[in-house]
This record gives structure tokens, C-alpha cells and sequence, in this order.
């Protein structure tokens, strides 16, 4: 009889254990869902932003024949925050940018962000090197090829030197030269 009472007495609570288990998993579940939507939200957000400042740039070379063009691009971060979580990204803004073939561009890089970040162009030889916090740097190249290109950030992930953040590999953009 002693032994049934414990037996039950055991019963009742791993059923107790279990149910609090799935409880807190469930509310977990609830939390990444949050978090989940907000950074959706957030992306659109930011995606309106792009798309309005890349028109502007677009508008700009809309002209005809080799001109010279200025564009500024800043390096910066966004938070998303939930009770329990920070995220930071950081991104370009913009991070299109339209011009056509002849042009020499005069990009000025921002660094709006807390760590030194570097901008580079690949296949136009632009690297601009680290920019500490807050100070800027301003490159010309002129755009000698039509086609598709990737700009970058340059300065790898080094916390222990303030330089750049663990999505280092996402800082990119897309440089577009038009014919
Ligand atoms: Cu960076």
C-alpha cells in the first residue's frame, strides 16, 4: 500500500515535470515567433528606405554621357530588440547604387556605425581601408566596365580591435553600371 502511495506519488510528479516542460517550451516557441515577425518587420522597413534613396541615386546618373557623380554611402547599424533580445546588423545605405559606363564616381564612405568598417569594390580596385567610427573617406574610380559588381565591407571581424561585427561576411551591396 506504502509502496502503490509512492508509486503514484512519483507519477503525479513526473506529470507535474512534463507538463512544465512543454509550458516553458511552448513559451519559447511564442517568444522566437515574436522575434521572428519583428525582424520581418523590421527588413520591410529598411527595404522602403533602399528603395527610396537608391531612386534618388538612379535619378542623379540619369543624365547622358560620361559625367561625374556623387554618391555617399554610410556604413550603419540597426537593432532589433525583443524582451529578452538585442540583434544588431549592419548594413550600407545605400546598398544599390545605379550608374552608367564613363562615369567617374565620387563616393564618399560615412561610417555612421560604432566599428571601424572599410568599403571595397573589387572590380574597380576601391578599397577605401578602415574608417574609424565616425570619420569618412572619399575615393573617385571611373566605371570602365558595364555589368554587375559586389561592394563590401573590407576590415574582417576583430572584436579585440573594434573592427567590424560578427555579419561582417553580410556588409554588401551591389554597384549596377548601366551601358
Ligand atoms: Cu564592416
Amino acid at each position: 500500500m506504502v509502496k502503490q502511495t509512492v508509486l503514484i506519488g512519483i507519477t503525479i510528479l513526473a506529470l507535474i515535470l512534463a507538463g512544465t516542460a512543454i509550458a516553458q517550451s511552448l513559451i519559447i516557441m511564442g517568444q522566437l515567433n515574436s522575434l521572428n515577425s519583428k525582424i520581418d518587420t523590421t527588413y520591410s522597413t529598411l527595404g522602403g528606405q533602399f528603395s527610396i534613396i537608391q531612386g534618388k541615386i538612379s535619378n542623379i546618373s540619369n543624365q547622358l554621357g560620361p559625367k561625374t557623380v556623387e554618391i555617399t554611402v554610410h556604413a550603419v547599424m540597426h537593432t532589433v530588440v525583443d524582451e529578452n533580445t538585442t540583434m544588431e546588423f549592419h548594413t550600407w545605405i545605400p546598398n544599390t547604387i545605379v550608374i552608367h559606363k564613363g562615369d567617374t564616381v565620387k563616393l564618399t564612405i560615412i561610417n555612421d556605425d560604432e566599428h571601424i568598417h572599410g568599403f571595397g569594390i573589387p572590380d574597380f580596385g576601391v578599397d577605401t581601408g578602415p574608417i574609424q567610427p565616425g570619420q569618412s573617406k572619399t575615393i573617385e574610380f571611373t566605371a570602365t566596365k558595364v555589368g554587375t559588381f559586389e561592394f563590401m565591407c573590407t576590415t574582417p571581424w576583430n572584436p579585440a580591435r573594434n573592427i567590424c561585427d560578427r555579419d561582417h561576411p553580410d556588409m554588401r551591396g551591389i554597384l549596377i553600371v548601366l551601358p
